[in-house]
This record gives structure tokens, sequence and C-alpha cells, in this order.
């Protein structure tokens, strides 16, 4: 009683204090609950953390923060834009994932997904990464069906004494040849006893990169705006730049407020996956977050705001080729999206067994998505409005009890309701021509107004048979909402489907007011064998398989109005772009995840060397017509031989990937070849400096990653045929990198 009674009263007190708030920190919860609770490790224990070090490691190889996730166990990429990857896991991705930076659930604000969440954090500025697959708490998850993953920033560093000024700070460089890809980072910070002041800045650029071996599309060679040299893959090219402020602020012992501001500015991306790239990204984002320690548990509050601003455009190697269009210069698209949240989480340590996590959250995300005229044509005299003041806001409640109920049994069980509500303006298309009047018409008489009402939850069990044995094993049941562009994409004639794509296939989409939430039944079991020690050898299973109801596909369609392609020949065609609309279907995914390490060698003289694999197998299907669902990574697996020596680390890996066979039909899905690439690297720590060097895809293979998605990189991207159709987006040939850090 007494415990409840204190919760309450904290909880009112830090209601009343609106500066104080709240972010799912899981890193400082973390830190803090070491410290003082020394709670054992939570459930799931299945899921795969990155450290700084591992990071750090990294960091010279890839601006991509998402990238760094490749290669742990269930976790795949849908490749997109140099520095903005969707990461995939166990075959579902984007907003089926609910993915936080520094506790923000971040939203993308783009008809291409080009900025999702992880994109709005450098790989320098991230501290942490945490990937729950599949199963996840529901103290973690929330509107989402495949998994969370948390993106932390570090937390500040406060010095020991009252007369000691603490300051520290880091810089590094990076080259890579392949693209002439080039960044510096930079970060400062000082510190008091209870006040911490930190910079961090970073830019990244690179020029196209070149596909391994000979890549040449034909057929678009003539109309390349400036031609591309041979390999050249077009629209692969890069730049960035990233500014954060974080302060902190020590209350009390245990108790920590922090502010964090992040700017980010990327003036060029090119999208060799999409029909236009990004010409600027602009994002604002402001973050509030209160921890803090009592003698019942932990608080956590934030509250948070980010502002996109986001413009396509035609980049260096499209173009647009329309007479018809009354010579536009090219075709701008903007869209802005305003997304503020607040959350609250407390987690309540009542006894030695039971430890209880309650929490709220509330979400207000606004879009606006608009296409300038351009010409005299067709896109001609009025703006074409594709979301009107698109509304998109959760709320939602969660419990979850964990008991320690001996030192065998460990269980988890947690549900969480959550509503979603949904509306958006009227529309209207470029001029009232028949094929924008007749849609837009139809779309604002419908009701779009929408309410959904999503439960979720999380029963896991932990059984610890020895100390070389455990089995994790559980059953979630998870809810997504569509997302705006799923629900009010309104136009069906074939530019503007062609600009609604979420998946980088290069087809057309039309959304469907209709759509019901997805909902995801998920079971899965962890086997984890390993020495007594944990040190020698190890190796995991995890079996799943999910059903999803109402799974959000698509659909081609055949009743368009006007000039619409959605007609008859849509719904027969085997070898072309096709249209589709946004439709619930039945699916099941399963597969098995399998991670196997073994010590190999060790002598002081010679330092230790380490065998690791990591292979993942998933199939996706629909249940209804016994299609493949869209972009299913095929067999894959890693396998690397680790050196250490003292600060000397160096590893050679192979990454194996078998063709991708098991196509959508339903998307005209171009099929991948299998592949074997090798990575080197080599690393090396000398005191405050850290030097690393290696070599990517080694012998120059080319290949094209599965979920690379549809070649449209060059040309005159926007027309239908303006791109041949079955070209896959190559990968990256060999490229040489190095890269140094300095931390002083
Ligand atoms: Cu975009």
């Amino acid at each position: 009683m007494k415990t409840n009674k204190r919760l309450l009263l904290n909880l009112i007190i830090t209601l009343t204090i609106p500066c104080i708030a709240h972010a799912e920190t899981q890193s400082v919860s973390t830190e803090l609950e070491k410290v003082i609770v020394a709670a054992p490790e939570s459930l799931p224990n299945s899921k795969a953390d990155l450290s700084q070090d591992d990071i750090n490691a990294m960091q010279s190889r890839t601006s991509d923060t998402a990238t760094l996730l490749k290669g742990l166990p269930g976790v795949s990429l849908y490749s997109s834009g140099g520095l903005s990857s969707l990461p995939v896991i166990r075959g579902l991705a984007d907003d089926r994932l609910r993915i936080k930076v520094d506790g923000m659930d971040l939203i993308s604000a783009c008809s291409n997904h080009m900025n999702p969440p992880l994109s709005y954090i450098s790989t320098d500025r991230v501290n942490e990464l945490k990937v729950y697959p599949g199963i996840s708490p529901v103290s973690v998850g929330g509107d989402s069906i495949g998994g969370t993953i948390l993106a932390d920033s570090k937390k500040p560093e406060f010095s020991n004494s009252p007369d000691q000024l603490l300051t520290n700070g880091e810089v590094g460089a990076f080259y890579r040849s392949n693209g002439d890809a080039r960044g510096t980072n930079l970060s400062a910070s000082m510190a008091t006893q209870s006040f911490s002041l930190k910079y961090n800045g970073s830019t990244a650029k690179a020029n196209n990169y070149d596909a391994g071996g000979n890549f040449k599309p034909a057929g678009n060679t003539a109309i390349d705006r400036a031609p591309l040299s041979a390999d050249e893959v077009g629209s692969t090219a890069y730049k960035t730049r990233n500014n954060a402020i974080d302060l902190g602020l020590k209350l009390a012992e245990h108790h920590l407020l922090q502010f964090r501001f992040a700017h980010q500015d990327i003036p060029e991306q090119g999208w060799p996956n999409q029909r236009m790239d990004m010409a600027n990204n602009r994002s604002n984002q402001v973050n509030l977050a209160y921890n803090g320690d009592f003698d019942w548990g932990i608080l956590d509050a934030s509250i948070y705001r980010e502002k996109t601003h986001h413009k396509m455009q035609f980049g260096e190697d499209k173009q647009f080729f329309y007479a018809m269009m009354g010579n536009a210069p090219g075709m701008p698209m903007e869209t802005e999206g305003d997304n503020r949240g607040l959350s609250l989480k407390a987690e309540i340590m009542s006894n030695e067994r039971d430890l209880y996590r309650i929490g709220a959250m509330m979400q207000r995300y606004r879009l606006d998505d608009y296409w300038e005229p351009s010409g005299s044509g067709m896109m001609f005299p009025n703006t074409f409005i594709s979301i009107n003041n698109g509304e998109r806001d959760r709320y939602g409640v969660f419990a979850e009890w964990e008991a320690n109920w001996n030192a065998q049994w460990m269980t988890l069980a947690g549900i969480r309701y959550e509503t979603v509500k949904m509306n958006a303006g009227d529309v209207h298309g470029y001029n009232g021509n028949g094929m924008y009047q007749s849609d837009a018409d139809a779309f604002n008489d419908s009701d779009r107004s929408k309410r959904d009402n999503n439960l979720d939850l999380t029963l896991l069990a932990k059984f610890t048979r020895s100390a070389m044995e455990t089995y994790e094993f559980g059953y979630a049941r998870k809810t997504r909402s569509p997302n705006l562009y799923e629900r009010y994409a309104w136009s069906k004639a074939g530019m503007p489907m062609r600009l609604i794509n979420l998946t980088g296939d290069g087809n057309g989409y039309v959304g469907n007011v209709n759509l019901d939430p997805e909902i995801a039944h998920t079971f899965s079991l962890t086997a984890d064998w390993h020495d007594a020690e944990q040190k020698d050898w190890g190796i995991t299973v995890t079996p799943y398989i999910s059903y999803v109801d109402d799974f959000i596909d698509a659909e081609r369609c055949s009743s368009g109005g006007m000039m619409s392609l959605c007609n008859a020949d849509n719904l027969t065609r085997t070898n072309g772009f096709v249209y589709l609309q946004y439709q619930n279907i039945s699916a099941k995914l399963y597969g098995v995840d399998v991670s196997i390490g073994k010590q190999l060698y060790q002598s002081n003289h010679l330092g230790a060397v380490r065998g690791e694999a990591v292979i993942n197998y998933v199939r996706g299907k629909n249940r209804d017509n016994g299609d493949n669902l869209y972009n299913i990574m095929p067999l894959n697996s890693k396998f690397s031989l680790q050196h250490t020596k003292g600060s000397w680390q160096n590893t050679i890996e192979w990454e194996l990937v078998s063709a991708k066979n098991n196509i959508n039909e339903e998307r005209n899905e171009q099929q991948t070849s299998g592949y074997g690439l090798v990575h080197l690297r080599t690393g090396y720590q000398w005191n405050n400096i850290r030097i690393d060097f290696g070599i990517e895809n080694a012998f120059d293979k080319l290949y094209s990653e599965p979920l690379g998605g549809a070649y449209t990189g060059q040309g005159t991207t926007l027309s239908e045929n303006g791109v041949p159709w079955g070209v896959t987006v190559p990968g990256m040939g060999r490229s040489f990198y190095t890269g140094i850090n300095y931390q002083f």
C-alpha cells in the first residue's frame, strides 16, 4: 500500500510540473537499475544489443545507422538512399516495427518513406542499439507487429568532485574509396557535478557508387541528363549534416533531467529505387526527459516534438522528358510532418520476486503533402494536394508484470491498449481534368474519420534448465493501424500513383480509407545452449511463426476513372510495372534464426581466434491466395573469423545469400541471384586513438541485394516506361575504407 501511495504522489508531482517529462530512455534507466535496484536481467533475454564499442568499429564503413544492425539474427534491410535503409525483423519492416530514437516515436514524413526514424540519428551519435525481435514486451511496443528497435545517444556524464570540471570529446574522420565517400564527426562536452553540456556534429557526403563487376542497364542511357560512367549506379549520392546539443541536469542523486536538441539537414540524397530523389530534408527535434530513482523503483517521463520539412525533385541522374507536360522543368514535392509526444513510465519493484511496469503515452502527428504546379501542361495550374492536414494520433496505456519465481523460472505478462485516431481533409489535383476530379470528388465524399481500438498482449517465460541451457518461449498479439498514405493516398491517375511507394518496387499505389488495423499472433521459442561460463561456445536457435490477420498488403486495381492505369491490362501484366491499392489480406510468416559462436584458438603469443555464424531463414505467405509476401529475404548467412590480440582486431567475413525465387506475383517482384561476398577488416585501439581499415566486397562481385527493389535510378524515371522494367538495384562494388577517431 505504502508503495502505491508514493507512486501516485510521484506521478502527480511529475504531471503537475509540465517541464518534467519522459522518454523511455532505456539506457538511462538500465544504468540506474544497475546502480540502485540491481534487478536481474529483464525478459526477453534473447534481444540483441549493440554497444558503443561495436558501433565504433562500424562507423568508418557506413553512414547509415540502420545498417549497423546488419548481421544481427533475424535482421535484414530494405536498401534505399545511402543514409536511409529500412530495418526488417523476420520479414516485417518499416512502420511494422516500433523504432524509438532517444525515446521518440519518429514517423517517416514522405510518400516514399525516405526519412525513416533511424535516419535521424547519425552513426557517431548513437551509443546503444537494442533490438527486440518478434515478441517485444508491451512496455517497449505499441502500434507495431514485428518488434522494437531502440536507438539511444550517450547519457550525460558528470564530474565527481565540486572543484573538478569534466571536459572530454572526440574527433574523427572517414574515407571510403567507392563513391569517394568522406565525412567528419566532432563531439565536445563539459560537466560539473550537476550540470553537463555536450555538442555533437557530423557531416558525410558521397558521390554515386560503382557496382561490382559490370553494370550497365540497357534502354535509358540516351536520355541521361549527364551520362553515367561504366558501372556507376545512378541516384546513390548523398550529403548530410547533423548537429545536436544535449544538456543534462542532475536534480539530486539519481534524478536526472535531460534536454536534447537535434537539427538535421540533408541537402541531397539520391534514390536508386524511387522515381524521385530527396532534394532536401530538414528536421528539428526537441526532447525533454526526466529519469528518477526512488526506493520503490524508477520513474521516466518525457515530452518531445519533431518537425520535418521534406522536399523531393529530380536529382542529377533523373529528368522530365515530357513535352506534353508543357516543358515542366521538374516536379517539386513537399511534405511537412509535425510530431509531438508525451510518455510516462514507472517501474516498480514490489518485492524480491515481482517487478511491475506501467505507463501511458500520447502522440499527436500532423502531415501535409503537396506538389506545386510545374510547367504549363498537366501539372498546372493548381497545387496537387496529396495529403491535406493528415492526422494520426495515438493514446496508449500498458501494464506489465515480470516475476522471478525461482532460479529456474521467470515470466513476463503484459497488456497494452491503444486508440489510434486518423483523419485527412479535402483534396484536389493540379486541375479539374477528369482524371483528378472524379477521384478527388469520391475521396472528398468518403468518411475519413477513423478510430481504431488496438489491444496488445505479451506472454513470455524463461526456463533455465542448467548453467548451460535456457529456453525462452512466448506468445504475442500485436496490432498496427494503417499509416496516412495507406489510408488516404487518393489518386488513381498513373503519375501520382507512381509517387506513392513505400517499398521501392517501382509500382504505383493508391490508399484505401476502409483498411483495418493488422493484428499479428506470434509464437516463438529460443533455445540457448552454451558453456557454463558463456565464454567458449554458444548456439542459439529461434523458430517462430506469425499469423497476421488483416495484414496490410496491396492488390492490383482495375476500376480507375478516365486515363487511369487501373485497367484490365493491369490485372494480367506479368512483365511490367503495375498499379495497386492497399488491401487487408491474411498472411503468415515463419522461419528460424540461428547463431553460433566458438572460441577456436587461444595463446598469449598469437592472441585469440573466434568463429561466428548467423543463419536466417524466413518465409512469408498470403494465406488467401497462396502468393508470397513482398520483399522477404531469402536464406542468408554470415560467417566470420575474428582474431583479437590486445587492442588489435582482425576480421574476415563471408556474407552468403541465396537466390530470391519466392517472389510476390501481385507486384511483379523481380528475382535476384544468390551471391557470396567477402569483407576484410582490421582495427587498432592505441590509447585514445582508434584506427580502422578494411575492404568491403573484396572480390568486386556484381550482385543485387534481395530487398533493394527495382532500379529507377536514371533516365525519365517518372514516366512508366522511362525506366526499363526488370532491373534490380546493384549493390556496391569493392570499397576500401579507413577511419580514425581520437578521444580527448
Ligand atoms: Cu520523399
